[in-house]
């Protein structure tokens, strides 16, 4: 067991001191311990910064003025762009479009590839583990478009049945695979450049919902060799209203745009449009400027401590988690044991205690987790459970926090008279 925050890879002190939100107190001289960074995470003054200086000083709209203002917005936010192009490798930042996060990209997906794409007689092929925007949008279509879903089952370790994968691949006419890289209930890290060779192998393609691996680790679009990846702001330190959508140019190039408007045209009449070049032909109207200049900065914060060792910190802090939860008498964690292959989340159930009454005790502690079913129903329903609690930790979470949480554990197994 690590008896210090020592053990990480960089100095967490000086990170925490950048969060302004996480030195506050909760309820009454209790210390905010913050570990809800599943639904969103907090931001560092390098971002509020980055956003308000942009307001005080450098507000315009973008990609019209001749101006002094607009060419500096335009700068500022096309900058955004290439940052994030080489934050996960894309081999241009044509493509790499803004979106307003991880659910919007995945629509983005399903309403020009999907209904360009998937028909009667075809197959969309995604997993159990699927957060809901990973679901409900192909369920959507499907009913407009007749295609069937089918869904890779889930194993008891947490891990998807890959001979269940290589099957349905190999016996159904999938066209798209469309899996997460990371389970927010599970944690479960999906092995997605073998997922993808195997979609590649039978003609499909592969879409890849990154909201909570993109935060935590290096991701290579390029050497994932993935179609499509869809990520959010908020969920790495950035603002909300903003996230990307990846996609091989090529694909993107052939895909009819989705929103029509300003900015995606190249040319107008009263007889019909013609399409702006990429990235552009999927960024209708005035965009999310300064969340993505918000969002270029959060990218900036964490490639200075480095993806590997915001990785290296999350499976230091998920080992001493999954340890110290499994002393606590009476709870189920959910997900694979092993955290090689795990991200930062610890998603439990306590004998005799609801997941709901869990969150609302350790909120009295200051201890800030959630409740529910984290927007996985069917994931839940496979689990045989009606929700969880989930603990969720980032770059900036210590040790001592993980006890914190234990201690809270414990005082509402005493006020449960457990
Ligand atoms: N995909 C996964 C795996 C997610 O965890 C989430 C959000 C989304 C997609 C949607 O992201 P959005 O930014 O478009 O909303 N997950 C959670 C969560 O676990 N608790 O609150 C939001």
């Amino acid at each position: 067991m690590p008896e210090s925050n020592h053990a990480f890879p960089y100095d967490i002190e000086a990170v925490r001191a950048d969060f302004p939100v996480l030195h506050q107190e909760h309820h009454d001289g209790v210390p905010l311990v913050f570990l809800d960074n599943a639904a969103s995470s907090q931001r560092p003054n390098q971002v509020i910064d980055a956003i308000a200086d942009y307001y005080r000083y450098h507000h315009a709209n973008v990609h019209r003025g001749i101006h002094k203002l607009s060419e500096e917005a335009t700068a500022a936010y096309e900058g955004a762009r290439k940052k994030i192009r080489r934050f996960i490798n894309a081999a241009s930042k044509r493509e790499v479009i803004f979106t307003r996060g991880t659910t919007e990209s995945i629509n983005l997906v399903a309403y020009t590839w999907g209904r360009a794409n998937l028909g009667v007689g075809d197959v969309l092929l995604t997993t159990e583990m699927e957060h809901h925007s990973n679901i409900v949008p192909w369920q959507i279509l499907a009913q407009e478009k007749g295609f069937t879903i089918r869904y890779v089952p889930v194993l008891p370790d947490g891990t998807l049945d890959f001979e269940a994968y290589a099957r349905l691949l190999r016996d159904e006419p999938v066209k798209l695979v469309a899996v997460v890289h990371a389970s927010n209930v599970l944690g479960t890290i999906n092995p997605i450049a073998d997922m993808a060779r195997m979609a590649h192998e039978v003609g499909a393609l592969i879409l890849v919902d990154g909201a909570q691996s993109t935060p935590h680790m290096p991701v290579d679009v390029q050497a994932l060799d993935v179609d499509f990846y869809a990520f959010s702001g908020h969920k790495m330190i950035g603002p909300t209203g903003i996230g990307i959508l990846y996609g091989k140019r090529d694909i993107l190039e052939a895909m009819p745009p989705w929103l029509g408007g300003g900015d995606m045209i190249a040319r107008v009449t009263l007889e019909g449009s013609t399409w702006n070049d990429l990235p552009y032909k999927f960024e209708a109207g005035t965009p999310s400027i300064a969340p993505a200049i918000g969002l270029g900065a959060a990218v900036d914060y964490l490639s200075s401590i480095g993806m590997e060792k915001v990785h290296e910190h999350e499976r230091i802090i998920t080992a001493y988690a999954l340890d110290r939860l499994s002393e606590v008498p009476g709870i189920t964690v959910y997900g694979p044991q092993d955290v090689a292959n795990r991200g930062a989340v610890a998603s439990f159930t306590m004998e005799g205690i609801h997941a709901h009454d869990i969150a609302q005790i350790l909120d009295a502690e200051g201890v800030a987790v959630r409740a529910g079913h984290h927007c996985a129903m069917p994931l839940h329903d496979k689990l045989c459970v009606a929700a969880t609690a989930r603990a969720s930790f980032y770059l900036y979470n210590t040790l001592q926090e993980v006890d914190a949480l234990i201690e809270a554990l414990y005082k509402a197994k005493k006020a449960f008279a457990l």
